[in-house]
């Protein structure tokens, strides 16, 4: 079902936002191959127009593999890298407008003819409104037109040329399901398509229409786990709501903790770095932990302003991670929780549930790993609890790293009965897998 350039599942993948094509190849060779991430997710890499703030990369003016990001030849090389230490590379493909300008790109070409002419605000329980009026303003291409689904189909064989070997379909909603439809069948390899469709209840357009065409992101998951972590409901009831009626099927859904535009504009529903304390790092944990769906981390800038573009160095010359670029997919546990979705990917369900009653949770998965999660904010977890583990001595891979067999951190002690003696600290998190394991057994 989920295979990937590895062979394997699909395990989690990282929303490099923003990041050039040469800080990204260097990074899948370092950071993401050995960690285990399935795929990076770039910026759209199509010609935009030229603008400072992040968003001018949605609104196209051609489909030529140029701008910020860098140059097409750099973009070929990010691929050939990822490609070779095991990422595949997925492109933010906007094909569903493009840029705020006059309705006439003579670099696709496209002409008035191949545009929507609604201008109206959307109405978003209006179908028709929503799927051929401008959104925000951007010219809505008419991709029911066959000329315009080929030269959709072109762009994105041009990338699959290059390597690339999935794509989130910005702005889906905005597009009829059997127009997706169409322009997939045009492909000419068959590759990893998620589809940005964000679910309201009321609205006319819902995502269950579009998972004929692939997976669809399900962001009941990201306001549920900004509702649980920022304290609005006792954190032990989450695994009640998540995959109940009327969420997506798992192997259908994309899930992720924030993305960029929640990050900026939805922050009272939505965990971002910005959240004090360690809220986005246990969130992060949680959902790399907890077997929904196929997970995408978000790696940020810091900002200030919602318009303010990236960092003018990249992280690899100058900017660097923790000063200019957050790099939350670098902060240990949940870089090493890549590691443990994938090594727990066998037994994809829950085990040994325990919790106190309140915000402190822990569940294994099925003997294959088991992680506690503590969402109190003074109360700390001193707790013996039934892993459902092979007896040994495990890295808390939260709290070290295992390195050459060794942990360098903290490690968690699983006795012939399956139980664990668990010390974890307020808005803290531990956690422990067969890849983890340092001694005995
Ligand atoms: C920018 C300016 C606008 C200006 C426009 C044209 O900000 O003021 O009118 O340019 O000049 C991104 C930014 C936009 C930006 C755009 C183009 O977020 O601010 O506009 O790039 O540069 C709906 C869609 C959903 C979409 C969100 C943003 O359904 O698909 O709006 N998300 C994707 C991307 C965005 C991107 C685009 C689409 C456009 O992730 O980053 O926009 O390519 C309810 C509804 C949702 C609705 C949501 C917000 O929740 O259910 O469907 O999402 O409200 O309106
Ligand atoms: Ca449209």
């Amino acid at each position: 079902l989920f295979s990937s350039a590895r062979g394997e599942s699909r395990i989690a993948f990282v929303h490099l936002f923003e990041w050039s094509w040469n800080d990204i190849g260097k990074e899948c060779e370092r950071q993401l191959g050995p960690k285990g991430f399935t795929a990076v997710q770039v910026s759209p890499p199509q010609q935009s127009v030229d603008r400072s703030e992040w968003w001018s990369r949605y609104q196209p003016i051609s489909y030529a593999i140029e701008g910020r990001g860098g140059s097409r030849s750099e973009f070929r090389a990010m691929v050939r890298r990822c490609a070779s230490a095991g990422v595949d590379v997925y492109v933010d493909a906007v094909i569903n407008h493009m840029a705020a300008l006059n309705r006439d790109f003579p670099l696709v070409p496209y002409t008035s003819n191949d545009f929507h002419t609604c201008r109206s605000t959307i109405n978003y329980s209006n179908r028709f409104e929503v799927q051929n009026c401008d959104l925000v303003g951007l010219n809505d291409l008419k991709t029911e037109s066959e000329y315009v689904r080929r030269k959709i189909a072109d762009y994105m064989n041009d990338l699959i040329d290059l390597g690339v070997k999935g794509f989130r379909l910005d702005a889906a909603k905005h597009m009829a399901s059997g127009d997706i439809r169409a322009i997939v069948s045009k492909l000419k390899r068959r590759v990893f398509i998620f589809q940005e469709v964000i679910g309201a209840g009321g609205e006319a357009v819902q995502p269950s229409e579009y998972v004929s065409n692939g997976a669809v992101t399900e962001f009941k998951f990201e306001r549920t786990v900004g509702h649980f972590f920022k304290g609005r409901a006792k954190l032990k009831d989450i695994r009640h709501v998540i995959n109940s009626r009327g969420w997506m099927r798992s192997d259908d859904a994309v899930v992720f903790v924030s993305n960029h535009d929640d990050q900026r504009q939805n922050t009272q529903a939505t965990l971002t770095y910005k959240d004090i304390g360690n809220l986005y790092y246990i969130g992060e944990i949680f959902s790399l932990a907890y077997p929904y769906g196929y997970p995408k981390v978000m790696s940020s800038y810091f900002f200030e302003d919602h318009d303010q573009g990236p960092p003018r160095h990249g992280v690899h010359s100058g900017g660097a991670c923790g000063r200019e670029w957050v790099c939350e997919h670098r902060w240990r546990g949940i870089s090493n929780m890549v590691e443990f979705r994938g090594k727990t990917s066998g037994k994809f369900f829950v085990s040994h549930w325990w919790d106190n009653g309140n915000h402190q949770i822990g569940f294994g998965r099925g003997g294959l790993g088991y992680v506690m999660i503590n969402r109190e904010d003074f109360a700390t977890i001193d707790k013996v609890v039934d892993t459902g583990m092979r007896q040994g001595t495990y890295c808390d891979i939260v709290n070290g790293e295992v390195k050459d067999g060794l942990c360098d951190g903290a490690t968690i002690s699983v006795g012939a009965d399956g139980k664990a003696h668990f010390k974890v600290g307020a808005i803290g998190a531990a956690a422990i897998h067969v890849g983890s394991l340092v001694r005995g057994g």
